[in-house]
This record gives C-alpha cells, sequence and structure tokens, in this order.
C-alpha cells in the first residue's frame, strides 16, 4: 500500500468557483457551468441518476460496452495506456480493465477529490498489478499528464457517458483537438456519444419520476450557499428541463417562482419571477453531426458500436 501511495499524483482542482459563480449570475441570462454539479453530494446524485430507469443513457451505454467488449478490448491491444476524462467512480472502465491484455497503466482524471480517491482505492484493490495514475484537476483547463515509466505501446482516451454532450459545439471540437494530441501515433480516443431519439424518451430522462436529476440540480444553489455564503432558498426554484430540437439539446434551467434578491457575499443577485439560470446543455448527436465535429478536430471514426434501438453509441476514433 505504501508503494501504491507514493505512485499517487494529485493536483489540487483549480478554485475559480466564485468567480465563475459571479461571472454566470452577473450576465444576462444568468446561467452557471455545469461542471460544477459535481461536489460530493453531487457526484452522489450523479451516480443515482445513472441508475435509474429513466435515464437509458447510462445502462445503454454499458450495454453496448458488455456486448463488444472483446472486440473493444482487441482494438486497444496490449501495453494501452488508458487515460479517462471525467473518471468518477470508474465503473464502466472495470469493464475495460477486465479485459485489457496487459494494461501500461490507468491515468483517471476527475475535479472531485473524494470520489476519485474512492475509486482509486477500489481499483487498486481490483487489479493489485496495475500502474494508477490519479490527477484531481478541472480537465477543461490545460495540465499535464503523468509519464508511466514501462513501455507504453499506445494512448487511449476514454470519454464515456457522453460528456462531450456537456459541451457547446465549438468548445467540443477544442476539447477533441486537445485529446486529438495525445492520440496522435497509434492511440485513439474511445467515446460514447447520445444520439439524436424521440423527444418524450429525452424528456423523461431529464424529467425522471423520482426527481433526483431536480435534485442535482438543485443542489448547486447548495453548493454555492456552503462555498460562497449565499442564501439561496431552494424551494423558490423550480428544475425545468427540455429537448429544443432546433439547437439539438436538452436544455436544464432554474426557474425563480418569485421576485427575489439572493445574497452572495454581501452581493445582491436580483431575480426576477420566472428568470432562469441556465445550469446544462446536453447536446445530441446524429452519426454524420458527431463524424463531422470529430473530423473537424482531426479524427476520423473508425469503429461505431450501437444498442438495436440506435439510442447511444460508443464509437472508436482516431488521428
Ligand atoms: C454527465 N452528463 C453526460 C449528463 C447528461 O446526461 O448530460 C449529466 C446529467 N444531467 C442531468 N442528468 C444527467
Amino acid at each position: 500500500m505504501d508503494n501504491f501511495l507514493q505512485l499517487y499524483e494529485c493536483e489540487p482542482a483549480q478554485n475559480t468557483f466564485r468567480k465563475d459563480v459571479m461571472q454566470g449570475l452577473g450576465q444576462q441570462p444568468k446561467s452557471l457551468p455545469s461542471k460544477y454539479f459535481y461536489d460530493e453530494t453531487g457526484s452522489a446524485l450523479f451516480e443515482q441518476i445513472c441508475s435509474l430507469d429513466d435515464y437509458y443513457v447510462t445502462r445503454t451505454e454499458l450495454q453496448i460496452m458488455q456486448d463488444n467488449i472483446g472486440e473493444m478490448t482487441a482494438l486497444l491491444g496490449p501495453r494501452c495506456l488508458l487515460i479517462e476524462y471525467g473518471s468518477g467512480s470508474s465503473t464502466k472502465t472495470r469493464m475495460l480493465l477486465d479485459h485489457l491484455p496487459q494494461p501500461a497503466g490507468y491515468v483517471p482524471i476527475d475535479i472531485s477529490r473524494e470520489q476519485l480517491y474512492a475509486s482509486v482505492l477500489t481499483l487498486h484493490e481490483r487489479y493489485p498489478q496495475l500502474e494508477l495514475f490519479p490527477v484531481c484537476t478541472d480537465y477543461t483547463n490545460d495540465f499535464e499528464l503523468p509519464e508511466p515509466r514501462g513501455e507504453v505501446a499506445r494512448k487511449v482516451v476514454y470519454y464515456p457517458g457522453s460528456t462531450i454532450g456537456n459541451f457547446d459545439p465549438g468548445e467540443a471540437q477544442a476539447f477533441l483537438h486537445r485529446i486529438a494530441g495525445i492520440c496522435r501515433g497509434d492511440g485513439g480516443l474511445l467515446i460514447g456519444v447520445d444520439l439524436k431519439k424521440d423527444f418524450a424518451l429525452l424528456h423523461r430522462a431529464y424529467n425522471d419520476r423520482d426527481g433526483v436529476t431536480a435534485q442535482f440540480n438543485l443542489h448547486l444553489l447548495e453548493r454555492i450557499n456552503q462555498e460562497l455564503g449565499a442564501d439561496f432558498q431552494r424551494e423558490h426554484f423550480n428544475h425545468y428541463a427540455f429537448y429544443n430540437p432546433e439547437a439539438g439539446r436538452i436544455e436544464m434551467h432554474l426557474v425563480s417562482l418569485q421576485e427575489q434578491a439572493v445574497r452572495i457575499e454581501q452581493m445582491p443577485i436580483h431575480f426576477k419571477r420566472a428568470e432562469s439560470i441556465w445550469t446544462e446543455n446536453s447536446y445530441k448527436y446524429s452519426l454524420d453531426e458527431f463524424a463531422r465535429l470529430a473530423a473537424g478536430a482531426g479524427f476520423t471514426v473508425r469503429r461505431i458500436w450501437l444498442d438495436k434501438e440506435a439510442l447511444f453509441s460508443v464509437q472508436y476514433l482516431s488521428v
């Protein structure tokens, strides 16, 4: 265990929370970056969302992985360094690690220190021979990737869950362009991409019957209260999520139920009745749209795996 701890590299997450909150709530329309959902409570709520019947995303992606894991891991091959952006609890990754021949190491990257620690401990117990290089950072900023000392045949970035959909297309392309720099040579990107589909199914996924997505969204206000001493009252806001077909995205908002002023560090923020804070976009792509986006970042789509209803895709891209 001591040896394992020496291997541990963890950069402190950069604290720009205050600045981003003040800026987001000071502009019109008001908005907050969705990456701030994921503190300890928010990450736990997201895990809960992933196991909901109404949220088809996770179970569909897991099924695609399960059905095709042999082909996927054969593509990745031996001595592959697996790098995961937004690793969370690393549940899907375990499926890859169970089948990958002699991996060169695993680099989980996550903004939530608690979740990263917990998942690294679990992984170390399950794969004692696997070299782990955890990085705690906001991966939307530049950071240095750890370099293992052993032989690395190729670097493969794993980006599941359709988290790419939480970026606007321009930001998504810029992010993919950065990833392309890592995959150059023989490497690749294994990515989960959610697809355009029936609006009712999408609506249900973001307005689940158990109200967990609503809690997840509203928790952002509590995080601002806890960390910035604000006085948001969550019962004065409503979770509101809908599919915007023209833009091809789910939009999540927190709508003010009344005219009100909220104080953040003594600074009053005014809300009109029905004014919203835009908290998240979740873009849904057609296969062609995503291929075009990836091509603009220098990637070619090599392989696409789908579920029977073509709700979701897992894709392997190379430069
Ligand atoms: C992490 N991300 C892909 C989720 C999504 O579906 O956009 C976050 C989420 N928001 C509400 N439910 C789930």
